[in-house]
């Protein structure tokens, strides 16, 4: 009776982590990502969503210039809202916690797969829809073959040309959007945790019957 109740919690358990979406957050030590020419030169900083070695994106500075663009690696993709006229490149868009990061958004922001400003100063000042700010980055990314959507949170800093890499996060079930911000919820420790609780209770019932 004990054997049967057990495999019958830990079935439930394992039918539980493996049917509901997760998402997947990073949250590594903050990397300086600085637009304007320093010595010695930082590297551009990748960032590998689901950290299987591949790049996803890739922090750069931009040629000759002084500021950053985020580049989407391979068939990735960011929200950008497009410079008028169009095909001049585009502006990367700060999104906050109530955006959702999926297929479909509204015009005028777009998807795309080119590089993008993320700010930009030059002596007479500095332009750029991140400037000052501390905002999430929506991601379009491909495991596999298949669209997966996250976020980057990055802090751009007024006067540096460029900011800090905070964390980001993706959903593991493709082609499902996210929340910009969101992270882990419930966290794997939370079903670690309801599995030693059920398992506690099964030991008490069984000492007791
Ligand atoms: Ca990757
Ligand atoms: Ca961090």
């Amino acid at each position: 009776m004990f054997i049967r109740y057990l495999l019958t919690i830990c079935s439930l358990a394992l039918a539980t982590l493996s049917c509901e979406a997760v998402i997947i957050y990073t949250n590594p030590e903050d990397i300086q990502v600085v637009g304007v020419i320093t010595l010695p030169p930082l590297e551009p900083v990748g960032v590998d969503l689901n950290f299987d070695g591949v790049d996803d994106f890739e922090f750069t500075r931009m040629g000759g210039q002084f500021g950053v663009d985020l580049v989407p690696l391979n068939d990735n993709r960011t929200i950008v809202f497009p410079k008028l006229p169009p095909d001049i490149g585009s502006f990367l868009v700060p999104l906050d916690d109530s955006f959702l990061i999926t297929s479909e958004i509204s015009s005028p922001l777009a998807w795309i797969n080119m590089s993008t400003s993320v700010s930009s100063c030059v002596n007479i000042g500095c332009i750029g829809l991140f400037l000052g700010q501390t905002a999430y980055i929506g991601t379009e990314f491909q495991i596999e073959g298949q669209t997966h959507y996250g976020w980057i949170q990055f802090e751009d800093r007024i006067g540096s040309s460029g900011g800090y890499l905070l964390d980001y996060a993706y959903e593991s079930e493709p082609g499902v959007g996210i929340l910009a911000g969101a992270i882990a919820i419930p966290e794997p420790s939370t079903y670690v945790s309801l599995i030693l609780g059920l398992l506690a209770l099964a030991c008490y019932r069984q000492k007791y019957s």
